[in-house]
This record gives C-alpha cells, sequence and structure tokens, in this order.
C-alpha cells in the first residue's frame, strides 16, 4: 500500500500550483506539456531515449562528477563517463553536474548557434537559491525568470548555483535524503524513467534508528530496510532489534510513483525521498527555495548550526577562558557549516538581500508581497536573539541590517 502523489493532465496556473502544492506543501507530478519547447528534450531525448552522441558533441569535454557502483564519487570527462555508462556492469551515476553552467563557460557563452537547453518553468521561477537576474534587466521579456536573460547573453556566467544535470544507467539510484537545508526540489525526465519514494515531514522522525535522536542513522534504501522489516529485525533497540521501531508503520505511508519521460516532479520542503532511475535516464534537478519553505530553511540552519557545535565540543572545551574566544569558536563553526552544508548565515542573508533588491521573477509568480515582508521580518527578530549574535563576524549583521532596511522602504506607506 501507499499514498499517491496526484498526476495532473494540464498544465496548472501559479494560482492553482500555490493554492494545491506550494502552500500546503505536497508532492505534485506535472504534465510533459510543461517542458515541450526546451531545447534540451528536442535534441537529447528521442522518443524517450537518451542521444548519446549530441549529448558527447555538446559537451563531450566538460569534466562531470561520476559515481561508480559504490565507489567514491570522481571527475572525468562527459565522453569518458559516458562510455563508462553504457559499457560498466556496475549501475553509473553521473551527478550534480551544472549543465546550466557548462552551457555558459567561454566557449559555448560565445557560440550562439547552441540553443541554451532550457528555462526555468515559471511555477519555480521565485527562486532564491539561483537568483542570477543581472542588476539591469536588458528588456523586461525576460522578468518571467531568473534564467531566462542567460539565453541570449553572452557573457560568461559561472557563479555557484544549485542547477544539475543527472545522467544515470538502469538501477543506478540516490539513497533516501531530504534536499539541502529543506530547500524545494523540481525534476524533469528529459529522456528515461524513474522511481520516487517520498516521505512526508512528520513522518521524518520515523526514517531514523532512534526516532527521538536527529543525528541517529537514517534508513538508506527503501529495498533494504523492507528486507530487514520482513527479517524481524526492525524495532526499538531496548527490546533486542535493530532499531527503526516505526518503519513497520511509515511504510504504509509512503508516496511512490514512477515518472515517465517528459514529466516534472515537485519536490515539497522538507520530505524525504529516494530515487531509482528504471531505465538509462537524464534529468534536470533544481534546488530551490523563497518565502514560503524560508522559515524552514531558516530552522534547519539554526539545527545545523547547533549539531556543528556539539560535535566540536572538546574544541570549545579548549578554548574556554581564553580571550576573545566565543568569537573565535562562532567563527570556527560557521566555516564548519559553511564546508558542510555550502553556506552558513552570510549565505542564508546575502541571499535573502539579493532576492529583496532584485526579485528573480514577476510578482505574478510570487506569493503576496506583504507575507514575503512578514516571514523576513520575523526571522530577523529571531536571528537579533540568538545567542551566538553577539559573536557573528560583522559582515553578517551587517547583511541582516541590509535586508531590514530595504524591508522597511518596501513597507513605507505611500506620501
Ligand atoms: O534523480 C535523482 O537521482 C535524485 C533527485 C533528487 O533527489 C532531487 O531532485 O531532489
Ligand atoms: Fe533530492
Amino acid at each position: 500500500m501507499s499514498y499517491v502523489v496526484p498526476v495532473l493532465d494540464h498544465v496548472p496556473s501559479y494560482d492553482e500550483f500555490y493554492r494545491d502544492y506550494l502552500a500546503p506543501n505536497l508532492p505534485v507530478m506535472l504534465p510533459a506539456a510543461m517542458v515541450a519547447s526546451w531545447p534540451a528534450i528536442q535534441r537529447y531525448g528521442h522518443d524517450g531515449r537518451i542521444d548519446w552522441e549530441a549529448l558527447c558533441a555538446d559537451f563531450g569535454d566538460h569534466q562531470v562528477p561520476v559515481i561508480v557502483g559504490s565507489a567514491e564519487r570522481r571527475s572525468m570527462a562527459l565522453r569518458d563517463a559516458i562510455h563508462l555508462l553504457r559499457t560498466s556492469s556496475e549501475p553509473v551515476y553521473i551527478k550534480d553536474w551544472h549543465l546550466v553552467r557548462s552551457s555558459r563557460t567561454d566557449a559555448h557563452a560565445r557560440d550562439q548557434s547552441r540553443p541554451f537547453p532550457y528555462v526555468t518553468p515559471c511555477l519555480f521561477a521565485d527562486d532564491w537559491m539561483n537568483n542570477v537576474t543581472p542588476h539591469a534587466r536588458p528588456t523586461a521579456t525576460y522578468a518571467f525568470a531568473s534564467d531566462a536573460w542567460l539565453t541570449q547573453s553572452t557573457e560568461a556566467y559561472e557563479a555557484d548555483d544549485f542547477r544539475f544535470c543527472y545522467l544515470g544507467s538502469r538501477g543506478s539510484y540516490t539513497p533516501l535524503h531530504r534536499d539541502v537545508y529543506t530547500s524545494y526540489s523540481w525534476s524533469t525526465n528529459i529522456a528515461g524513467r524513474k522511481r520516487w519514494r517520498l516521505f512526508a515531514p512528520d513522518d521524518a522522525r520515523w526514517l531514523r534508528q532512534f526516532p527521538e535522536r536527529r543525528t541517529s542513522a537514517l534508513a538508506s534504501r527503501y529495498a533494504e530496510m523492507e528486507q530487514a522489516f520482513h527479517a524481524g529485525k526492525l524495532g526499538a533497540y531496548q527490546d533486542g532489534y535493530e532499531g527503526w521501531p516505526g518503519w513497520g508503520q511509515v511504510r504504509e505511508r509512503v508516496y511512490e510513483i514512477e515518472q515517465e519521460p517528459g514529466q516534472t516532479i515537485f519536490v515539497p520542503s522538507n520530505w524525504y525521498h529516494e530515487v531509482e532511475n528504471l531505465t538509462d535516464c537524464m534529468s534536470i534537478n533544481h534546488n530551490w527555495c523563497n518565502a514560503m519553505n524560508l522559515t524552514s530553511m531558516y530552522d534547519a540552519m539554526e539545527a545545523e548550526v547547533e549539531d556543528v557545535a556539539q560535535a566540536l565540543d572538546d574544541v570549545r572545551a579548549m578554548l574556554a577562558g581564553q580571550p576573545a574566544w566565543q568569537r573565535e569558536f562562532t567563527h570556527l563553526v560557521q566555516q564548519v557549516v559553511e564546508q558542510d552544508a555550502g553556506w552558513a548565515w552570510h549565505g542564508f542573508w546575502a541571499m535573502v538581500v539579493d532576492a529583496l533588491r532584485r526579485p528573480p521573477c514577476d510578482p505574478t509568480y510570487a506569493p503576496a508581497p506583504a507575507y514575503v515582508q512578514s516571514t523576513i521580518e520575523a526571522l530577523l527578530e529571531r536571528f537579533r536573539k540568538r545567542p551566538d549574535a553577539p559573536w557573528l563576524a560583522s559582515g553578517v549583521h551587517d547583511l541582516a541590517s541590509e535586508a531590514s532596511a530595504t524591508l522597511s522602504l518596501m513597507t513605507k506607506p505611500p506620501r
């Protein structure tokens, strides 16, 4: 038994998407019609199968991260990775390849005969994590999505982003996880099929070996958990079992769905998910966030900072008492968080300031400004009261003040 992800046969309006999926934070499968005009689909997907030759011709010499079987990820040219993928007896997964960036390196940027692979669908245009809107927009036609201007830009664009391409052989998979800081994701199959299994945020604790401990082992593969379950191994640790006492219930509440070529799944914030390629599969996956899940992102950042600080307890004990030790310890924690997850408080507030100063999309595709403002105000209030606030670098506070100043300009009553 499993729960059902709705499969839409029409492309919803933003209002429908907002009301039924974004605001209630629920998954949905969107139809191939939404992305039918993407050059990537036309060029790399033929009858649902990957056109390897076209991919090699366009990006063969680009370096991509590759995982073979259960080995560590390594980097190699896409041409060699594709050869491996097509010949290896083990599953091969090219993961987190920055395709948009690859399309806009110097050589590609100048080559306007090569079409830009795709533009973010407008339902996901309010994206603060990939907000590359230029300071002065060239023309109003670019206003609906922050990457639309790139389609005609001849500038090389290499800023870091969360826009990925995944290329996997049949049987390759991504184990159970939640996306970075509870960001949303959306994922479109250019060619091939995937099976998704998702769990709602309220069920997350039951996916842990010790449900009351946030950092205890997470269930890995669904299939392995099922094997252990049927072998009678799962249950409370203190009763002699291996842990995962809630698996027997949570397994019944899994949302399971197969994704066909061209379809796009919206993965809500803080939903755990596992993905398996049922055939060779090429997909585009973005992590994204905006005011609708910003509070959840803030909570996740706070939890991460707390977990890292706890893990560094012995360092704290060593430093304690020395002059300015709190500042040093707070700085170290921020550094480790940044290494582990890519960004810490500085990145968080820089993203918020950018989104306020240069909104990534037209307001038609974003929640009401009053909601955005009150959400950020509440987070600024919480941030100022953090016990480590006095010790954070001044640059972080400057960004928070900038966010606050931008908000007050927005809320000033008209004269
Ligand atoms: O397609 C995959 O293997 C993983 C995708 C994923 O986890 C995501 O889009 O959030
Ligand atoms: Fe994910």
